[in-house]
């Protein structure tokens, strides 16, 4: 089957974005099934940047869907129809945090241990994850060096539908996050956990993990917290992906 290509094109007064769409499906990273990004390209007067899919690869889906009903005193994004959109990143963004050094909050995890949230398996299976203390712990991955970072995705457990509370994500060349830190995303909406007012959404944790839009910030360390979810107090992790470049 040739592949058939659309080429869109939108134009801003600092920006023009090309879209070259084609109808051949791509199976193994997240896009839509009839039809896969395959260049994008981001210029600007000053410099050109070409976009691409983040190549990120998503495990297989526990559950079905997701709940209709809403947990009290919850902050719960309404549900999305269709796949979740393709991040576009720049050309080269690779997944950077596969093996690199974890540290949590809780030093004896009540299962599993930290090596277990960088090993590549993000499955919805026993031994998959690590699971925390009660309330509020963090994992804090290290990348040994400053990258610019382009995504996070985080998976919680998602062999049943749950809601973590707080989840916060920050970046960091501080490994204590004393000082220089980027907040990417808090869902914090009441400040429970005492780190600021999160304007960002709960969500059901599933197989898609979430994904957080980094915009290319530059940091050493990359620090996840959460405290309890709807289902227990206990915090857990199954794998994060941090996605970035080697910075210039
Ligand atoms: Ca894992
Ligand atoms: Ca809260």
């Amino acid at each position: 089957m040739n592949p058939r290509s659309i080429r869109f094109c939108i134009s801003s007064l600092t920006a023009t974005v090309c879209l070259a769409l084609t109808t051949t499906p791509s199976r193994s990273q997240e896009s839509p099934p009839s039809r896969a990004v395959d260049e994008a390209v981001s210029s600007t007067d000053e410099v050109a940047t070409p976009l691409a899919p983040l190549p990120l690869q998503l495990p297989k889906p526990a559950f079905k869907g997701t709940p209709k009903h809403i947990p009290p005193n919850s902050n719960l994004e309404k549900p999305r129809k269709g796949r979740r959109p393709p991040l576009l990143t720049p050309k080269g963004t690779a997944n950077i945090s596969a093996g690199k050094k974890v540290r949590c909050s809780d030093d004896d995890p009540i299962i599993g241990e930290a090596e277990l949230i960088t090993d590549g398996d993000k499955e919805a299976s026993e031994g998959s994850y690590v699971e925390l203390g009660p309330g509020l712990q963090y994992a804090q991955i290290d990348l040994e060096r400053g990258f610019a970072i382009h995504a996070v995705v985080v998976w919680h457990y998602h062999g049943s539908a749950r809601v973590y509370h707080d989840v916060i994500v920050q970046v960091s060349d501080d490994r204590d996050f004393i000082s220089g830190v980027t907040t990417l995303y808090n869902n914090d909406h009441d400040n429970s956990s005492g780190l600021g007012l999160g304007r960002d959404k709960e969500y059901w944790d599933t197989y898609e993990g979430r994904l957080i839009d980094a915009k290319g910030v530059v940091g050493r360390y990359v620090r996840l917290y959460s405290n309890g979810s709807t289902s227990d107090d206990q915090n857990h992790y199954t794998e994060v992906e941090v996605f970035g470049l080697p910075v210039k």
